[in-house]
């Protein structure tokens, strides 16, 4: 007897058949639709990516306090330290660079504000070989429209900003200092900076070791002494070019971080600072009303110059004895 139609087993089959069919199809369309899908959101998550690794927003935001970058240094090589200087190209600015180390920050032996000695992790950075001198303050007022700084009372020594270029420039402000900075594209350092690049990791009571300044009759930095006949006895009555005295130099190659003129930090002046144990790359107290101002000049004696001695000014007091020397 001939079928005129399908039985139920057959349109069971068919329906399978239809089914398994309709099943392939669906696995394909959804294959390529999460296929074709998955490039859009690959590419949202590659944008997302860089732009919060370091892409447009982030490019502008300022690097952190001493993250030192190698953009606009030209090596010059090492020198006799055996640390690698660069010349900075906008301000033609000598720079040393410093390695990431720790170092014994203060001294248990000098004023209350340098206790307690304590451990400070200072991260890589670049410092001025030399205080600022007055040929490059004047490269940045000729192009800034600031004002020149008014002379210091230098018997001697009138027009000393424009006639003296490679003495430091001096009667300048915090506020100056960091206008120069600016303008540079550099910053002033640290005062756990300033102190690692005077002393480095040994304790050491001066910029060239624990020998006092005059030890054996040799002038290692120019300082006032304890009158004005011994302020002369280094060979300068006021300031000095910013690059005599080889031999009192720090370990990283540093002129006069002893002496010549004050420099002014970066910092708040705190004087119970260090009681606050900051140990990893101190920035200073948040607020205050005093900068902090290191290294002593030719106006101050032995005691000092020693690189632990701390001072401080009104950001907007500017003397004779005020410099500064810029950071990377
Ligand atoms: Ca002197
Ligand atoms: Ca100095």
């Amino acid at each position: 007897m001939t079928h005129c139609c399908l039985d139920n087993d057959d349109t069971s089959d068919m329906m399978m058949m239809i089914m398994v069919s309709l099943g392939g199809i669906m696995k394909e369309w959804i294959r390529s639709i999460c296929f074709f899908s998955m490039w859009p959101l690959l590419m949202i998550c590659l944008i997302a990516l860089y732009c919060g690794k370091g892409g447009p927003e982030n490019q502008n935001k300022p690097k952190p306090a001493n993250q030192g970058s190698l953009k606009g240094l030209i090596p010059l090589g090492k020198n006799t330290q055996g640390h690698v200087e660069f010349r900075h190209e906008k301000s033609g600015i000598i720079l040393i660079k410093i390695s990431s180390d720790s170092f014994i920050m203060g001294s248990d032996k000098g004023d209350a504000d340098e206790k307690p000695m304590h451990n400070v992790l200072v991260n890589g950075f670049f410092i001025g070989k030399y205080e600022v001198s007055n040929e490059q303050y004047k490269i940045f007022c000729d192009s800034t429209g600031h004002s020149y700084p008014k002379s210091p009372n230098f018997k001697g020594m009138d027009d000393y900003f424009l006639k003296y270029p490679d003495y430091p420039v001096a009667n300048v402000t915090w506020e100056d200092a960091r206008s120069f900075c600016d303008w540079a594209q550099l910053r002033l350092p640290t005062e756990a900076e300033w102190e690692m690049a005077a002393r480095g990791n040994d304790r050491r009571k001066y910029p060239w070791g624990n020998d006092e300044p005059n030890a054996g009759g040799t002038y290692r930095c120019n300082l006032f002494g304890s009158s004005p006949f011994e302020a002369k006895l280094d060979g300068y009555q006021y300031t000095s070019p910013v690059n005599v005295f080889d031999s009192g130099i720090s370990p990283f190659g540093c002129y006069a971080m002893a002496g010549n003129v004050w420099e002014w930090c970066a910092d708040w002046y705190l004087a119970d600072y260090y009681a606050w144990k900051q140990n990893a790359d101190p920035q200073g107290p948040e607020n205050g009303t005093d900068r902090v101002m290191r290294g002593g000049s030719w106006t101050n004696d032995g005691d000092g110059v020693r690189t632990a001695n701390r001072d401080s000014s009104w950001p907007v007091e500017h003397m004779g004895s005020f410099g500064f020397r810029p950071a990377l």
